[in-house]
Protein backbone atom coordinates (compact mmCIF):
# COMPACT_ATOMS: atom_id res chain seq x y z
CA UNK A 1 0.00 0.00 0.00
CA UNK A 2 3.04 2.68 1.20
CA UNK A 3 4.75 1.49 -2.33
CA UNK A 4 0.75 2.14 -4.16
CA UNK A 5 0.78 5.15 -2.51
CA UNK A 6 4.21 6.34 -3.13
CA UNK A 7 4.23 5.68 -6.56
CA UNK A 8 0.99 7.91 -7.12
CA UNK A 9 3.21 10.59 -5.49
CA UNK A 10 6.04 9.81 -7.94
CA UNK A 11 3.39 10.19 -10.91
CA UNK A 12 1.36 13.28 -10.10
CA UNK A 13 4.88 14.78 -9.61
CA UNK A 14 5.96 14.15 -12.90
CA UNK A 15 2.62 15.08 -14.18
CA UNK A 16 2.69 18.81 -12.36
CA UNK A 17 6.58 19.16 -13.73
CA UNK A 18 5.92 18.34 -17.49
CA UNK A 19 2.85 20.61 -17.39
CA UNK A 20 4.90 23.38 -15.72
CA UNK A 21 7.32 23.27 -18.32
CA UNK A 22 4.73 23.23 -20.72
CA UNK A 23 3.44 26.70 -19.18
CA UNK A 24 6.66 27.84 -19.78
CA UNK A 25 6.81 27.02 -23.15
CA UNK A 26 3.59 28.48 -24.25
CA UNK A 27 4.53 31.62 -22.44
CA UNK A 28 7.82 31.96 -24.56
CA UNK A 29 6.08 33.96 -27.34
CA UNK A 30 6.92 32.07 -30.67
CA UNK A 31 5.70 33.13 -33.60
CA UNK A 32 7.16 30.29 -36.03
CA UNK A 33 4.96 27.49 -33.71
CA UNK A 34 3.33 26.55 -36.94
CA UNK A 35 0.22 26.02 -35.03
CA UNK A 36 1.28 23.13 -33.22
CA UNK A 37 -1.20 24.45 -30.31
CA UNK A 38 -4.27 24.01 -32.24
CA UNK A 39 -5.77 20.86 -32.67
CA UNK A 40 -6.49 19.33 -35.72
CA UNK A 41 -8.64 16.53 -37.75
CA UNK A 42 -6.31 14.65 -36.73
CA UNK A 43 -6.13 15.43 -33.20
CA UNK A 44 -9.88 15.72 -32.71
CA UNK A 45 -10.24 12.18 -34.25
CA UNK A 46 -7.86 10.89 -31.67
CA UNK A 47 -9.84 12.85 -28.54
CA UNK A 48 -12.93 11.39 -30.00
CA UNK A 49 -11.28 7.32 -29.74
CA UNK A 50 -10.16 8.22 -26.31
CA UNK A 51 -13.93 9.08 -25.35
CA UNK A 52 -14.89 5.43 -26.74
CA UNK A 53 -11.82 3.80 -24.48
CA UNK A 54 -13.01 6.22 -21.67
CA UNK A 55 -16.64 4.31 -21.89
CA UNK A 56 -15.02 0.60 -21.94
CA UNK A 57 -12.74 1.39 -18.88
CA UNK A 58 -16.23 2.69 -17.38
CA UNK A 59 -17.80 -0.11 -17.86
CA UNK A 60 -15.17 -2.42 -17.04
CA UNK A 61 -14.19 -1.26 -13.57
CA UNK A 62 -18.34 -1.46 -12.85
CA UNK A 63 -18.47 -4.85 -14.57
CA UNK A 64 -14.90 -5.68 -12.62
CA UNK A 65 -16.40 -4.35 -9.25
CA UNK A 66 -19.55 -6.29 -9.31
CA UNK A 67 -17.09 -8.92 -9.37
CA UNK A 68 -14.68 -8.71 -6.90
CA UNK A 69 -16.92 -6.62 -4.31
CA UNK A 70 -20.68 -7.38 -3.98
CA UNK A 71 -19.16 -10.56 -1.98
CA UNK A 72 -17.97 -7.71 0.77
CA UNK A 73 -21.18 -5.76 1.55
CA UNK A 74 -23.50 -6.85 4.29
CA UNK A 75 -25.19 -10.05 4.31
CA UNK A 76 -29.28 -10.31 4.17
CA UNK A 77 -31.06 -7.65 6.67
CA UNK A 78 -31.84 -9.63 10.10
CA UNK A 79 -34.40 -7.45 11.61
CA UNK A 80 -37.90 -6.70 9.58
CA UNK A 81 -37.81 -3.32 8.21
CA UNK A 82 -34.51 -4.39 7.12
CA UNK A 83 -36.44 -6.02 4.27
CA UNK A 84 -37.75 -2.87 3.11
CA UNK A 85 -35.05 -1.26 3.50
CA UNK A 86 -32.65 -3.41 1.24
CA UNK A 87 -35.54 -3.73 -1.15
CA UNK A 88 -35.76 0.43 -1.50
CA UNK A 89 -31.86 0.29 -1.94
CA UNK A 90 -31.62 -2.70 -5.00
CA UNK A 91 -34.43 -0.32 -6.90
CA UNK A 92 -32.86 2.70 -6.54
CA UNK A 93 -29.61 1.11 -7.56
CA UNK A 94 -31.55 -0.31 -10.71
CA UNK A 95 -32.38 2.69 -11.56
CA UNK A 96 -29.16 4.53 -11.34
CA UNK A 97 -27.98 1.56 -12.90
CA UNK A 98 -29.42 1.31 -16.07
CA UNK A 99 -29.63 5.81 -16.29
CA UNK A 100 -25.86 5.70 -16.05
CA UNK A 101 -24.96 2.73 -18.10
CA UNK A 102 -27.26 4.31 -21.00
CA UNK A 103 -26.39 8.29 -20.67
CA UNK A 104 -22.34 7.10 -20.53
CA UNK A 105 -22.75 5.43 -23.44
CA UNK A 106 -24.62 8.65 -25.11
CA UNK A 107 -22.87 10.68 -23.40
CA UNK A 108 -19.35 9.48 -25.22
CA UNK A 109 -21.03 8.54 -28.47
CA UNK A 110 -21.95 12.07 -28.97
CA UNK A 111 -18.93 13.48 -28.10
CA UNK A 112 -17.16 11.72 -30.79
CA UNK A 113 -19.67 12.00 -33.29
CA UNK A 114 -19.47 15.91 -33.14
CA UNK A 115 -16.72 16.30 -32.90
CA UNK A 116 -14.57 19.27 -34.13
CA UNK A 117 -13.77 19.03 -37.84
CA UNK A 118 -12.55 21.65 -40.54
CA UNK A 119 -15.14 23.50 -41.74
CA UNK A 120 -17.99 22.01 -39.95
CA UNK A 121 -20.38 24.75 -37.97
CA UNK A 122 -22.28 24.35 -34.63
CA UNK A 123 -26.00 24.61 -35.45
CA UNK A 124 -27.89 26.88 -33.52
CA UNK A 125 -30.85 25.32 -31.48
CA UNK A 126 -32.74 28.27 -29.34
CA UNK A 127 -35.09 25.54 -27.39
CA UNK A 128 -37.75 22.96 -27.88
CA UNK A 129 -40.51 22.76 -25.43
CA UNK A 130 -41.19 19.54 -25.92
CA UNK A 131 -37.89 18.09 -25.52
CA UNK A 132 -37.44 20.25 -22.27
CA UNK A 133 -41.05 18.68 -20.93
CA UNK A 134 -39.96 15.27 -21.74
CA UNK A 135 -36.42 15.08 -20.30
CA UNK A 136 -38.10 16.81 -16.79
CA UNK A 137 -41.41 15.12 -16.14
CA UNK A 138 -40.18 11.65 -16.41
CA UNK A 139 -36.95 12.69 -13.44
CA UNK A 140 -39.52 14.68 -11.66
CA UNK A 141 -41.94 11.05 -11.82
CA UNK A 142 -38.94 9.03 -10.75
CA UNK A 143 -37.74 11.04 -7.97
CA UNK A 144 -41.34 11.53 -6.92
CA UNK A 145 -41.77 8.20 -6.60
CA UNK A 146 -38.67 7.15 -4.99
CA UNK A 147 -39.16 9.92 -2.57
CA UNK A 148 -42.52 8.72 -1.82
CA UNK A 149 -41.74 5.34 -1.19
CA UNK A 150 -38.75 6.20 1.09
CA UNK A 151 -40.71 8.79 2.75
CA UNK A 152 -43.57 6.10 3.78
CA UNK A 153 -40.86 3.62 4.55
CA UNK A 154 -38.98 5.79 6.71
CA UNK A 155 -42.39 6.53 8.34
CA UNK A 156 -43.05 3.34 8.89
CA UNK A 157 -39.44 2.66 10.74
CA UNK A 158 -39.63 5.39 13.09
CA UNK A 159 -43.04 4.92 14.10
CA UNK A 160 -41.99 3.46 17.64
CA UNK A 161 -44.94 2.92 19.96
CA UNK A 162 -45.57 0.26 22.46
CA UNK A 163 -47.55 -1.89 20.74
CA UNK A 164 -46.85 -5.71 20.50
CA UNK A 165 -45.06 -5.14 24.26
CA UNK A 166 -41.88 -4.65 23.10
CA UNK A 167 -38.28 -5.10 24.92
CA UNK A 168 -37.06 -1.79 26.52
CA UNK A 169 -33.50 -1.45 26.01
CA UNK A 170 -31.14 1.03 26.82
CA UNK A 171 -27.86 1.58 25.08
CA UNK A 172 -25.63 4.23 26.59
CA UNK A 173 -22.71 5.26 24.93
CA UNK A 174 -19.39 6.82 26.07
CA UNK A 175 -15.93 7.25 24.86
CA UNK A 176 -15.07 4.71 24.21
CA UNK A 177 -17.41 1.83 24.86
CA UNK A 178 -21.28 0.59 25.18
CA UNK A 179 -23.43 -0.34 28.08
CA UNK A 180 -26.99 -1.69 27.81
CA UNK A 181 -29.36 -1.56 30.42
CA UNK A 182 -33.09 -3.53 30.77
CA UNK A 183 -35.95 -2.70 32.67
CA UNK A 184 -35.83 -5.73 34.63
CA UNK A 185 -39.10 -7.70 35.58
CA UNK A 186 -41.31 -4.98 35.31
CA UNK A 187 -39.67 -4.02 31.65
CA UNK A 188 -39.65 -0.54 32.63
CA UNK A 189 -36.59 1.84 32.88
CA UNK A 190 -35.66 3.74 35.96
CA UNK A 191 -34.78 7.39 35.67
CA UNK A 192 -31.18 8.12 34.84
CA UNK A 193 -29.21 11.32 34.52
CA UNK A 194 -25.21 11.81 34.06
CA UNK A 195 -25.59 13.91 37.03
CA UNK A 196 -26.31 11.27 39.40
CA UNK A 197 -23.09 8.68 38.38
CA UNK A 198 -21.55 7.61 41.60
CA UNK A 199 -18.49 5.52 41.08
CA UNK A 200 -18.11 4.56 44.17
CA UNK A 201 -21.25 3.41 44.25
CA UNK A 202 -21.13 1.41 41.15
CA UNK A 203 -23.74 3.76 39.83
CA UNK A 204 -22.67 4.01 36.63
CA UNK A 205 -25.38 5.02 34.30
CA UNK A 206 -26.32 7.38 36.80
CA UNK A 207 -29.68 5.99 37.82
CA UNK A 208 -32.36 7.21 39.96
CA UNK A 209 -31.58 5.46 43.28
CA UNK A 210 -35.12 7.00 44.26
CA UNK A 211 -36.75 5.46 41.37
CA UNK A 212 -38.19 2.09 42.24
CA UNK A 213 -38.36 1.38 38.55
CA UNK A 214 -34.50 1.60 38.51
CA UNK A 215 -33.90 -1.33 41.29
CA UNK A 216 -34.34 -3.89 38.84
CA UNK A 217 -32.58 -2.60 36.11
CA UNK A 218 -29.91 -5.09 34.51
CA UNK A 219 -27.04 -3.63 33.37
CA UNK A 220 -24.77 -5.39 30.81
CA UNK A 221 -21.58 -5.30 28.39
CA UNK A 222 -23.30 -7.68 26.01
CA UNK A 223 -26.39 -7.53 23.98
CA UNK A 224 -28.85 -10.48 23.88
CA UNK A 225 -32.13 -10.10 22.39
CA UNK A 226 -34.65 -12.52 21.54
CA UNK A 227 -35.25 -13.62 18.35
CA UNK A 228 -39.10 -12.01 17.17
CA UNK A 229 -39.75 -9.80 19.72
CA UNK A 230 -40.19 -6.39 18.92
CA UNK A 231 -37.01 -4.34 20.72
CA UNK A 232 -37.54 -0.63 21.51
CA UNK A 233 -33.84 0.92 22.15
CA UNK A 234 -33.27 4.15 23.69
CA UNK A 235 -30.18 6.03 23.37
CA UNK A 236 -28.31 8.09 25.64
CA UNK A 237 -24.39 9.56 25.35
CA UNK A 238 -22.24 10.52 28.27
CA UNK A 239 -20.18 12.79 26.77
CA UNK A 240 -20.08 13.39 23.01
CA UNK A 241 -21.90 12.79 19.73
CA UNK A 242 -21.77 8.79 19.67
CA UNK A 243 -23.83 6.70 16.95
CA UNK A 244 -25.65 3.23 17.95
CA UNK A 245 -25.19 1.11 14.66
CA UNK A 246 -26.44 -2.52 14.13
CA UNK A 247 -25.38 -3.15 10.35
CA UNK A 248 -26.79 -6.23 10.43
CA UNK A 249 -30.14 -4.96 11.48
CA UNK A 250 -30.05 -2.03 8.93
CA UNK A 251 -30.72 -0.29 12.33
CA UNK A 252 -28.55 3.39 13.07
CA UNK A 253 -29.65 6.60 15.50
CA UNK A 254 -27.64 9.08 16.95
CA UNK A 255 -26.79 9.37 20.87
CA UNK A 256 -26.76 13.03 21.89
CA UNK A 257 -25.85 13.87 25.65
CA UNK A 258 -28.47 15.54 27.67
CA UNK A 259 -31.32 13.91 25.60
CA UNK A 260 -32.67 9.97 24.82
CA UNK A 261 -33.05 9.01 20.80
CA UNK A 262 -34.81 6.15 19.98
CA UNK A 263 -34.97 3.29 17.37
CA UNK A 264 -36.99 -0.13 17.14
CA UNK A 265 -36.63 -3.19 15.41
CA UNK A 266 -37.66 -6.39 15.35
CA UNK A 267 -34.17 -9.79 14.67
CA UNK A 268 -35.77 -12.32 12.92
CA UNK A 269 -33.02 -14.19 12.69
CA UNK A 270 -30.58 -15.70 15.67
CA UNK A 271 -26.90 -15.90 15.88
CA UNK A 272 -26.77 -19.33 15.31
CA UNK A 273 -29.33 -19.07 11.95
CA UNK A 274 -26.93 -16.41 10.44
CA UNK A 275 -23.87 -18.25 11.10
CA UNK A 276 -25.61 -20.92 8.84
CA UNK A 277 -26.51 -18.91 5.92
CA UNK A 278 -24.01 -19.25 2.82
CA UNK A 279 -23.04 -16.04 2.45
CA UNK A 280 -21.68 -15.83 6.17
CA UNK A 281 -20.11 -19.35 6.01
CA UNK A 282 -18.22 -18.00 3.14
CA UNK A 283 -17.49 -14.49 4.58
CA UNK A 284 -16.15 -16.30 7.63
CA UNK A 285 -13.82 -18.63 5.50
CA UNK A 286 -12.06 -15.95 3.93
CA UNK A 287 -11.72 -14.15 7.15
CA UNK A 288 -10.41 -17.10 8.60
CA UNK A 289 -7.87 -17.32 5.83
CA UNK A 290 -6.66 -14.40 5.80
CA UNK A 291 -6.33 -14.92 10.01
CA UNK A 292 -4.42 -18.14 8.90
CA UNK A 293 -1.84 -16.59 6.63
CA UNK A 294 -1.21 -14.04 9.70
CA UNK A 295 -1.16 -16.61 12.11
CA UNK A 296 1.79 -18.75 9.79
CA UNK A 297 3.79 -15.13 10.21
CA UNK A 298 3.04 -14.72 14.12
CA UNK A 299 1.23 -11.40 13.52
CA UNK A 300 -1.45 -10.00 15.50
CA UNK A 301 -5.12 -10.82 15.02
CA UNK A 302 -4.65 -13.61 13.57
CA UNK A 303 -6.92 -16.32 15.51
CA UNK A 304 -9.93 -17.37 13.38
CA UNK A 305 -13.06 -15.26 13.76
CA UNK A 306 -16.55 -16.44 14.18
CA UNK A 307 -19.47 -14.80 12.99
CA UNK A 308 -21.68 -12.33 15.69
CA UNK A 309 -23.62 -9.22 15.11
CA UNK A 310 -22.31 -6.24 16.99
CA UNK A 311 -23.38 -2.66 17.88
CA UNK A 312 -20.56 -0.14 16.23
CA UNK A 313 -20.38 3.97 16.93
CA UNK A 314 -20.87 5.57 13.59
CA UNK A 315 -19.41 9.15 15.07
CA UNK A 316 -15.91 10.14 14.78
CA UNK A 317 -15.78 10.66 18.28
CA UNK A 318 -12.00 10.45 19.39
CA UNK A 319 -8.93 8.64 19.23
CA UNK A 320 -10.61 5.35 20.25
CA UNK A 321 -13.82 5.36 17.88
CA UNK A 322 -12.79 2.76 15.64
CA UNK A 323 -12.58 0.16 18.44
CA UNK A 324 -16.38 1.17 20.30
CA UNK A 325 -18.31 -1.78 19.89
CA UNK A 326 -20.38 -4.24 21.88
CA UNK A 327 -21.03 -7.88 21.08
CA UNK A 328 -25.03 -8.77 20.17
CA UNK A 329 -26.35 -12.14 20.22
CA UNK A 330 -29.75 -12.96 18.90
CA UNK A 331 -31.12 -16.24 20.49
CA UNK A 332 -34.40 -17.85 21.07
CA UNK A 333 -36.70 -16.54 23.95
CA UNK A 334 -36.02 -19.71 26.19
CA UNK A 335 -32.58 -18.87 25.45
CA UNK A 336 -32.75 -15.19 26.49
CA UNK A 337 -34.94 -15.92 29.68
CA UNK A 338 -31.56 -18.23 30.87
CA UNK A 339 -29.21 -15.83 30.20
CA UNK A 340 -31.52 -12.57 31.85
CA UNK A 341 -32.52 -14.55 35.12
CA UNK A 342 -28.28 -15.10 35.37
CA UNK A 343 -27.70 -11.61 35.24
CA UNK A 344 -27.92 -9.31 38.38
CA UNK A 345 -30.09 -6.00 39.25
CA UNK A 346 -28.73 -2.54 39.81
CA UNK A 347 -30.18 -3.19 43.37
CA UNK A 348 -27.86 -6.14 43.62
CA UNK A 349 -24.57 -4.40 42.38
CA UNK A 350 -25.03 -1.17 43.58
CA UNK A 351 -22.99 -0.22 46.86
CA UNK A 352 -25.57 0.06 49.23
CA UNK A 353 -25.58 3.23 51.56
CA UNK A 354 -24.32 1.15 54.37
CA UNK A 355 -20.96 0.93 52.95
CA UNK A 356 -20.72 4.52 53.23
CA UNK A 357 -20.14 4.51 56.88
CA UNK A 358 -18.32 1.39 57.36
CA UNK A 359 -15.65 2.58 54.94
CA UNK A 360 -15.66 5.89 57.46
CA UNK A 361 -15.03 3.61 60.05
CA UNK A 362 -12.20 1.58 58.62
CA UNK A 363 -10.56 4.83 57.88
CA UNK A 364 -10.99 6.24 61.43
CA UNK A 365 -9.75 2.89 62.52
CA UNK A 366 -6.73 3.33 60.04
CA UNK A 367 -6.07 7.15 61.50
CA UNK A 368 -6.52 5.56 65.19
CA UNK A 369 -4.08 3.06 64.95
CA UNK A 370 -1.42 5.79 62.89
CA UNK A 371 -2.23 7.88 65.96
CU1 LIG B 1 -18.50 6.81 19.72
Amino acid sequence: MTALLTLAVLVLVAIAIWQMTKIFELSQLKTDSSNAQIANDSDNKNNGYMLFAFLVFIYGITIFSFWKYTRVLLPEAASEHGLDVDYLMLVSFIIIFFVQTITQALLHYFGYKYRGEKGRKALFYADNDRLEFIWTIIPVIVLAGLILWGLYTWTNIMDINEEDDPLIVELYAQQYNWTARYGGEDNVLGDANVRMIDINRANVLGLDEADPNAADDIIVKELHLPVGRKVNFKMRSQDVLHSAYMPHFRAQMNCVPGMITEFSFTPIKTTEQMRQSPDIIDKVKRVNTIRAERAANGEDNSEPWEFDYILLCNKICGTSHYNMQMKIIVETQEEYNAWIAEQKTFADTMVKDEAVPAFNMTKGAETAAIE
